[in-house]
């Protein structure tokens, strides 16, 4: 039996340093008229979808940068959105920084800062939220870099494992939601967590710089996307579910993000692309049904996964060098 859904992508283009929430809040609102218009029942925005992307610009004490984040949501900056996400009976994902007053692993009371997505209720209620866990980027202000990527400065590792809920979707009564932040698409493992929960709508929302920035060696521009939808339809396949990966596009003040959001099936086929760097709502219809075919078949985890064969998987981080063959030796 079908079970339908639209899903709409709602990229936005570039959000300028200068530029304020109210202007960047009505150009979603915007992108939510225009998924109603559509039929769409579920959208995503991309990630820190209120403001610039701002972890390029180096700031020495962090509480200089409080205005990059959300205290509180909705704030009434934001209200708005809450309000067409209400009038327009949408499920929605969104990227936000995050200001949290919570105890840290100790057990004191401080001010937190995280890389942080939600899934909110046509009501307007909070249903999941994530914590970004793969945050990219250094630390301390980069002398080798073309640009600073400061993620590891502004934010910590999230805190909330990868979550899955099943939730009202539109006209269909439980769909398994599960979130990514932008550099977590990258990293099987956290499609896997996803997957391991059944997970048939996974939503993301990323801001990836056009060209390479690290300085290192040469990596040709193409490869920025082919990357980023090699690792979206690879985890959407491995894991039978749906995928929704939003772009913040386009020219921040100087400095390019790459576009090209996609919705890709289980199959790990591309269903819809943007092909703008600009605010652009892409939808496809989306019969979640499709999820059971890897899910019972090659994908049937608990027929296939061979946890003895995996220890290193949750033990060790880095990798380590092999033992060298020497001739002679006999298998190793
Ligand atoms: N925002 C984010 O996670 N961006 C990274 C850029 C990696 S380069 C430091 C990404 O994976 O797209």
């Amino acid at each position: 039996m079908k079970r339908l859904i639209t899903v709409a992508a709602a990229q936005l283009g570039p959000i300028q340093k200068a530029e304020g929430r109210d202007v960047v809040v009505a150009r979603m609102v915007r992108l939510l008229e225009q998924a109603h218009r559509k039929g769409a029942h579920v959208v995503v925005f991309p990630e820190l979808a209120f403001t610039t992307f701002f972890p390029r610009w180096y700031v020495e004490d962090l509480d200089e940068a409080d205005g990059w984040y959300e205290q509180t949501l909705p704030s009434p900056a934001t209200q708005p959105l809450f309000d067409a996400i209400r009038r327009y009976g949408l499920t929605c994902y969104l990227g936000y920084a995050e200001i949290a007053h919570e105890p840290d692993e100790n057990g004191v009371l401080r001010k937190r800062r995280f890389n942080t997505s939600v899934v909110i209720a046509p009501s307007g209620e909070i249903v999941l939220k994530y914590r970004k866990i793969h945050l990219p980027g250094h630390k301390e202000f980069s002398t080798l870099r073309k640009v600073q990527h400061l993620e590891k400065r502004y934010f910590e590792v999230g805190n909330l494992g990868f979550p899955v809920v099943r939730a009202p979707v539109g006209p269909v009564d439980g769909v398994n939601l599960g979130m990514l932040i932008c550099n977590d698409r990258r990293w099987p493992e956290a499609w896997r967590e996803l997957g391991l929960q059944q997970v048939e709508l996974t939503m993301l929302g990323y801001n990836t710089p056009a060209v390479n920035q690290e300085n290192r060696g040469f990596e040709a521009h193409h490869l920025r996307n082919f990357h980023s939808q090699l690792s979206i339809q690879a985890g959407c396949y491995q894991n039978a579910t749906f995928g929704v990966g939003v772009a913040k596009a386009g020219n921040e003040d100087g400095f390019e993000l790459m576009g090209h959001s996609i919705i890709v099936n289980p199959q790990g086929e591309i269903m819809a692309m943007a092909t703008s760097w600009d605010d652009e709502l892409v939808v496809a219809d989306c019969n979640l049904a499709m999820c059971e075919l890897g899910r019972t078949t090659i994908f049937n985890f608990a027929q296939h996964r061979r946890l003895e064969a995996y220890q290193r998987l949750a033990s060790q981080t880095g990798s380590s060098a092999p033992a060298v063959w020497q001739p002679g030796q006999g298998e190793v």
